[in-house]
């Protein structure tokens, strides 16, 4: 069944009811919502998307965003959602790849991406800026004409999203109608989502956490969202008293145990904390109930399979760990040296159940690569308790999480390799005390290298900001293992400091 068809459905008697209220003071019932949504629809197949187009999105957060979300789920389209910080180079290999019927992006750069987007095949592209303007609207507002809810099956594509790969390319996770309502459903029963549970939304809705997890729980209740365009201390602080449930990157609880005026009054009315997307720091979790009285509940997912596991609602959260598979949702772990799966110890975690991804769009060798048995490798490093209780010890992959965004070391030293004077590189996550982890750079280079500033100026041309190596360090080598392998656990116990000040 079309995700979009159960949305409305559940707010079929709450039409009157606020969806979604903004900073500003805007406010959108569902019936405002949907109705916006059948028109935006109309406007997406006036110009060419049928059933199974994907349409890419690349815009700031905003309510019109997420109608553009519904809108495409409504057609039966793919919904092709990039992070606002990708550059244009960045751009032409998702494009390219996922070949989109239309392109919405910020007005602010449509210049430069409506020409690439028209060399690339695109049929047409739209603007939608921040404030909820350009030309996706403004054509809305030229017509009340809408367009009907096409019938899905389960297995049809509801969401390509874009997860990065070890190779150094983007790989696209293909999601279908059922996975996105499955992983939903569920997760709303074990966190004993209520209608009077009002969501604080700060998350960044270009990611499987914002844009699922949290709108899925709250639009299919439905109970309103407090939508944020960012993660703001003050905006939180200002909201949290009004909120009931808050999700977050671990990055969202030291910024906010930072702040003197968040304590337990401010968080009075809040009924639950999740955390997820990166590890979050026992320290940080202590903390956490020291200043407010609430245990964090600290949840496990990735793009490919939505959540995992979860600490319990009701029951010990414990630090550290990530809780209990969820209800519907199988692991097991397999030792990486001798592949084989084992009871105890630390292993690879593999998991199976409806949550997990159709594959990589038009990558079957990789999709298949990725999958044994028909259990899904995650490439995390896991230890499982007699009780079930999993914990997250390490990645068998090599992937820094900043942030709560992935970066894989590969895409940036391939970038930094092509500049002249630099013979190799190596690119490693150091602790961060803000972002968890973030990326610095080793590079093996001749005297007529062009210097740490200048690496950095260049890879900011070509790469998202968050994934630019905050340091680039000249050493005479890099440490290898028997293999010929960089010894990058190494180079991280060495350089551990560097960013810690
Ligand atoms: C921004 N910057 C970063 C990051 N974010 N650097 C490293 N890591 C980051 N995560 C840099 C920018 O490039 C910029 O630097 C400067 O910080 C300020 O940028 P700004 O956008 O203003 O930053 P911010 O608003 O302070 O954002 C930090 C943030 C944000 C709030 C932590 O990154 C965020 O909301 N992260 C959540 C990501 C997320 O939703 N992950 C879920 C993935 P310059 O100007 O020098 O370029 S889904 C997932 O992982 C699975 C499914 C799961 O389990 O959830
Ligand atoms: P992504 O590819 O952006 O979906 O990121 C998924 C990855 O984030 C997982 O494979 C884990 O490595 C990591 N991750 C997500 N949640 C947690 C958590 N609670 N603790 C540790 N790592 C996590």
């Amino acid at each position: 069944m079309n995700l979009y068809q159960r949305i409305m459905d559940a707010s079929v008697d709450r039409q009157l009811d606020v969806a979604f209220s903004l900073p500003s003071g805007a406010r959108w019932t569902h019936a405002q919502l949907h109705e916006a949504v059948a028109r935006c629809a109309r406007v997406l197949s006036d110009a060419g998307v049928e059933a199974g187009d994907r349409v890419t999105v690349q815009v700031e957060k905003s309510a019109e965003n997420i109608v553009l979300y519904l809108a495409v789920l409504r057609i039966g389209a793919v919904f092709v959602p990039l992070n606002t910080a990708y550059t244009d180079v960045e751009l032409e290999y998702f494009l390219t790849d996922a070949q989109p019927r239309v392109l919405v992006c910020d007005p602010r750069r449509l210049e430069s991406l409506e020409a690439m987007a028209l060399r690339l095949g695109v049929a047409a592209t739209f603007t939608l800026g921040a404030d909820g303007r350009g030309t996706l609207m403004a054509t809305l507002e030229q017509s009340m004409e809408t367009a009907p809810v096409r019938a899905r099956a389960d297995g049809d594509l509801a969401a390509i999203v874009y997860t990065s790969g070890t190779t150094g390319r983007s790989k696209g996770a293909m999601l279908t109608h059922d996975n996105l309502f499955t992983n939903a459903a569920t997760l709303r029963q074990i966190w004993g989502w209520q209608p009077d549970d009002v969501l604080l939304h700060a998350l960044p809705i270009y990611h499987v956490h914002g844009l699922f997890v949290a709108l899925h729980c709250a639009l299919l209740e439905p109970s309103p969202i407090l939508l944020l365009p960012r993660f703001d201390v003050d905006a939180v602080l200002a909201a949290l008293p009004e909120a009931t449930v808050l999700m977050g990157v671990p990055t969202f609880y030291v910024r906010l145990l930072a702040d003197v005026r968040f304590d337990r009054r401010r968080c009075a009315h809040m009924r639950l904390f999740i955390s997820g997307s990166a590890p979050l720091l026992p320290e940080t979790f202590a903390a956490f109930e020291a200043r407010t009285g609430q245990r964090i509940l600290e949840r496990y997912g990735m793009t490919e399979a939505g959540m995992i596991t979860s600490n319990p609602l009701h029951g010990e959260r414990v630090a550290g760990t990530v809780g209990y598979p969820l209800p519907d949702v199988e692991v097991r772990l397999r030792c990486p040296e001798q592949e084989t799966v084992v009871q105890e110890g630390v292993g690879v975690l593999e998991i199976r159940g409806p949550n997990v991804f159709q594959g990589y769009w038009q990558q079957p060798e990789r999709t298949a690569a990725e999958f044994r048995e028909g259990w899904f490798v995650t490439g995390d490093l896991a230890q499982r308790e007699a009780d079930g209780r999993v914990s997250i010890v390490g990645r068998h992959k090599d992937l820094i999480i900043s942030g709560g965004l992935n970066i894989y070391p590969r895409e940036i030293e391939f970038e930094i390799n092509q500049l002249p004077g630099i013979d190799e590189a190596a690119v490693i996550g150091v602790p961060h005390p803000d972002f968890g982890e973030a990326v610095i750079a080793l590079v093996v280079a001749s005297d007529d290298w062009p210097g740490e500033e200048r690496v950095i100026a260049e890879l900011r041309a070509r790469l998202a900001g968050f994934k630019v190596p905050r340091r680039v360090l000249r050493t005479a080598e890099l440490p290898r293992n028997a293999m010929g392998k960089v010894q990058k656990a190494l180079l991280r116990d060495t350089h551990a400091a560097i960013l810690s000040g």
